[in-house]
């Protein structure tokens, strides 16, 4: 096992879901936590609950899709923050879930420069460090919808491809470091990302949920940490993790 106690975990949209889930996890470890994310207030409330249990928390408020906002908070980190030992890539969202011919461009484009651009930023920001310490790990946050396409998600799947292609290539230019890279590709979780989909739609949220049992935000969080645990010299390249009655993006058996 990799034991993580006082190493330096950063998880990108922590403030909710998954991200949140993943700081829990990291700190039951005993990680230092770097948190970032846009919202503040919930930021500020993860820490005083972590910090309550005795761990060390860095927040940063932060839009991954600024790229100058991005490269000025790494660098700015002080010295007993930049040994980043794990960095997971989270921050992302759906927006819509309109065919091509009738979507909304500012749409796409909040998913690309989230999902994809984002990443990259954070990405090119983080790993320097790690290929000079010769140490770290990468786990980006893929989704289901990097391995199929279905209608009405195009533009999502297609920057969930990206980071799936991203991961690959990542462990193609980190060959011969020591330096792992994964993807945890989750099916459907019940978190705030259908709400964000459909724009504080609360009640067509749900009924994605509706008459099957999710995957929580902590099921994904003990998978990542199953990742980063894994002894040195073990990658767990990818990890696609469903709903027991989901088959595929769009084939899931529901109770009436
Ligand atoms: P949530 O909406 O619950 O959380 C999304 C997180 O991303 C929030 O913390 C949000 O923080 C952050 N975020 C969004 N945009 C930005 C930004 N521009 N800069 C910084 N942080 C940002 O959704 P999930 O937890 O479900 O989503 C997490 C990841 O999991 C995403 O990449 C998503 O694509 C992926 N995923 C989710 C699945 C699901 O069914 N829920 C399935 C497969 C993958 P804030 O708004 O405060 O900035
Ligand atoms: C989120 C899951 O099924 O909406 O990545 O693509 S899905």
């Amino acid at each position: 096992m990799t034991d993580l106690r006082n190493r330096v975990v950063f998880i990108t949209g922590a403030s909710a879901g998954i991200g949140r889930a993943c700081a829990r996890a990291f700190g039951k470890l005993g990680c230092r936590l770097i948190l970032a994310a846009r919202r503040q207030d919930r930021l500020d409330d993860l820490k005083k609950e972590l910090e309550a249990i005795g761990l060390e928390v860095f927040s940063l408020t932060l839009d991954v899709r600024d790229r100058g906002q991005v490269e000025g908070a790494v660098a700015s980190l002080s010295r007993e923050w930049q040994g980043i030992e794990v960095l997971v890539n989270n921050a992302g969202l759906a927006r819509g879930l309109d065919k091509i011919h009738e979507g909304e461009v500012e749409d796409w484009e909040e998913m690309i420069d989230t999902n994809l651009k984002g990443l990259l930023y954070v990405t090119r920001a983080v790993l320097p460090g790690m290929v000079k310490r010769n140490r770290g790990h990468i786990i980006n946050i893929g989704s289901i919808a990097g391995r199929e396409v279905y209608q009405g998600g195009v533009v999502y799947c297609a920057t969930k491809h990206a980071v799936r292609t991203i991961t690959l290539g990542l462990r193609l230019d980190l060959l011969g470091t020591d330096i792992r890279v994964t993807t945890v590709d989750p099916g459907m979780v019940e978190t705030e990302f259908s709400i964000v989909r459909f724009r504080g739609g609360v009640e067509r949220a749900r009924e994605v949920y509706e008459g099957l049992q999710p995957l929580t935000a902590e099921d994904i969080a003990d998978a990542v940490v199953y990742c980063a645990t894994r002894p040195p010299h073990v990658n767990i390249s990818e990890v696609v993790v469903m709903p027991t009655h989901q088959a595929a993006a769009t084939r899931v058996f529901r109770r009436k």
